[in-house]
């Protein structure tokens, strides 16, 4: 997050995803996600574009990931657990779902719930966003949570913005902030309307830059998805059917 604050605690539906190579190591977050049952955990599918045959720690209820003492919960999980949606290409079906080992895996926390109002957002929404991204573009991550708040960019004008590289298409949402943006490493998280009554609108995706003037942040469309989102973590957990 570029010119985030400070959200003083863990957040009990973010999670944040990481390699775990090295038990003794941090693991470091390269991307977020939310918990939308017990279960399943709500991601982009580019998260996971050169993961092989490394497990997933996913960490939950974590605020300084680089403080080991601070109550943070790393649950181990296959990458064959990952399911990206099928027609996921750079850009476009950006989401994915990352399947927990048993529905006792992680305690003390809440669930986002999915958008699935095509008519939101609309002109004038606002929305939180949060992670442990790079505080600026080329700079370093966050060790600690941070949020901030963008406004809902329309659907036309982010497609004119993004033009020269490709359409944007209607399983995108875009939205943008004055200096403040996802950046590389929220990737994955969510778009909500607020933090304490988590509605997920959006899943960051992408951008050209982080708070690039003419370039908003890219956010993969809930509602557009919200029937694979739910079929699929039916067939795999029983959830959310
Ligand atoms: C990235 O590279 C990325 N400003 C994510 C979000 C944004 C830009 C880049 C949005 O993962």
């Amino acid at each position: 997050i570029v010119n985030g604050t400070d959200l003083g605690g863990p957040v009990p539906y973010y999670v944040g995803l990481a390699f775990a190579v090295d038990k003794d190591d941090l693991w470091t977050p390269f991307c977020g996600g939310t918990l939308i049952s017990s279960r399943v955990v709500l991601t982009a599918a580019h998260c996971m574009d050169d993961l092989e045959e490394f497990s997933l720690a996913v960490l939950v209820n974590t605020y300084d990931w680089t403080d080991p003492d601070q109550g943070g919960e790393a649950i181990n999980v296959d990458v064959e657990d990952f399911i990206p949606h099928p027609d996921f290409s750079y850009g476009t079906n950006d989401v994915g779902l990352v399947i927990l080992p048993s529905k006792d895996a992680v305690t003390g926390v809440q669930y986002a719930t999915l958008n699935e109002d095509s008519n939101v957002p609309a002109e004038d929404d606002e929305f939180r966003v949060l992670g442990w991204g790079l505080t600026e573009w080329g700079g370093a991550r966050s060790d600690i949570l941070l949020g901030t708040t963008v406004d809902y960019v329309p659907t036309e004008q982010c497609q004119e913005d993004y033009e020269d590289l490709g359409t944007l298409t209607k399983d995108n949402v875009c939205a943008a902030g004055d200096g403040t943006d996802t950046c590389r490493g929220d990737s994955g998280g969510p778009l909500l309307t607020s933090y304490e009554d988590p509605l997920q609108v959006g899943i960051v995706s992408f951008g050209v830059g982080c708070t690039e003037p003419g370039y908003p942040g890219v956010y993969t469309r809930v509602s557009y998805f919200a029937d694979w989102i739910k079929e699929t973590a039916c067939a795999s957990t029983g959830e959310l059917c």
